[in-house]
């Protein structure tokens, strides 16, 4: 069948709206229509050609939702019909990692989903003869596109798509982050760095926990009125404290409880390890850094009982975790709709990257 796609044909170039081939599901594979998608910062990260693993000519998107349209053979836990939402993170509930019982990352289509294939070796996606790699199993600038059975959670189909898609990435991200790799516990004091579209999402997510003081900080001052709005108590902008670290340790009488980053820069890493409490504080890292960067601390920081963690898709395993999550946004009891600042049609997906990089949109969703 045919499909329109956002191709991003070269890294730093702006993706290029095309009709694309696109191969019916096979064995194990289901067909989706994608309804809606929301433009993340790792998806930037890849077209400006900072991934390691990032390929080219490729169908960028991670965060999307839709409708099945079509199974392969042998597939049983979805149905033409089904409102799904695409997991880059799959949870196949039977390889060693699924099982240990201690992560999210599933391994059982890891090799070819990091190659930009599915796990026969081949993509589906092709242009006038030539392949074109999917992303993250995922590729959700695609109206149609085509994922391992493994790879969808199935949700309740009175969600919207154009909101709910933020659960395949930002909003599981942050929250599960601290639900499920923090466990943020009632009374904690959290330091959040990056108020973006993850950086919300562990706000919202540390005042669901029952979190005491929520710190945001961030350079853009307008994220001070976005972090009170889902739950932060105190803001500190960087620019206008000599020494943040000592700032957060000062405010937080000794530090915090648990800080993540949701920058991606390895100085903000080493500053969110750093103000955490003496003897216990937890750092989470979430930003996603350039290849080739490293973090660096003095090791007394961990001798002194400071950790370092990191985590991925929010620790959450996708297929058990995202419809609850989906539940507790039609529930009310976490928000999303005001994070959803711009919606595009497709072919103006590149005005959601330019809005990313200019700091005024937290969420541009592209509507197909
Ligand atoms: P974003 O661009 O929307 O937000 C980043 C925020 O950080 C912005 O508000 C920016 O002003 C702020 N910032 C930048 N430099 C700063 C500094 N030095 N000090 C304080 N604040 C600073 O990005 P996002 O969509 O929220 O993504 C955040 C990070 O999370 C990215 O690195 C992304 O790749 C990563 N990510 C990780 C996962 C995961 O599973 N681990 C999932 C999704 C995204
Ligand atoms: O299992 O080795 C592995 C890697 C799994 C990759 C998980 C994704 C990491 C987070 C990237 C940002 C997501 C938008
Ligand atoms: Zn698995």
């Amino acid at each position: 069948m045919k499909t329109r796609a956002a191709v991003a044909f070269e890294p730093k170039k702006p993706l290029e709206i095309v009709e694309l081939d696109l191969e019916g599901p096979k064995a194990g594979e289901v067909l989706v229509e994608i309804m809606a998608t929301g433009i993340c910062h790792t998806d930037a990260y890849t077209l400006d050609g900072l991934d390691s693993e990032g390929l080219f000519p490729s169908v960028l998107g991670h965060e999307g939702a839709g409708i099945v349209r079509e199974v392969g053979a042998g597939v049983t836990s979805v149905s033409p019909g089904d409102h799904v939402i695409p997991l880059y993170t799959p949870e196949c509930r039977q390889c060693k990692m699924c099982l240990s019982g201690k992560t999210n990352l599933c391994s059982a289509i890891r090799e070819t989903q990091g190659k930009g294939l599915m796990p026969d070796g081949t993509s589906r996606f092709s242009y006038k003869g030539e392949t074109i790699y999917h992303y993250m199993g995922c590729s959700t600038f695609s109206n149609f596109t085509v994922l391992p059975e493994i790879a969808l959670a199935k949700i309740r189909t009175d969600a919207p798509f154009e909101t709910s898609c933020y659960i395949g990435c930002g909003v599981t991200t942050g929250v599960g982050a601290v639900v499920n790799t923090a466990k943020v516990q009632p009374g904690d004091n959290v330091v959040v760095f990056g108020l973006g579209g993850i950086g919300l999402n562990v706000i919202q997510g540390a005042r669901m926990a029952g979190a005491d003081r929520i710190v945001g900080v961030d350079l853009n001052p307008a994220k001070k009125e976005w972090g009170e709005k889902f739950g932060m108590t105190d803001f500190v902008n960087p620019k206008d404290t000599a020494d943040v670290v000592a700032h957060l340790v000062e405010l937080l009488d000794g530090g915090a409880d648990y800080s993540f980053d949701c920058t991606g820069n390895t100085d903000v890493m080493r500053q969110a390890l750093e103000c955490c409490h003496k003897g216990w504080g937890t750092s989470i890292i979430i930003g996603v850094a350039e290849a080739g960067k490293e973090i660096a601390t003095r090791p007394f920081q961990l001798v002194t009982g400071r950790n370092w963690r990191g985590t991925a898709f929010g620790g959450a395993k996708g297929r058990t975790d995202v419809p609850k999550i989906v539940d507790w946004y039609m529930n009310g009891k976490i928000a999303i709709d005001p994070m959803i600042t711009h919606t595009l049609t497709l072919e103006d997906i590149n005005k959601g990257f330019d809005l990313m990089h200019s700091g005024e949109s937290i969420r541009s969703v592209v509507i197909f």
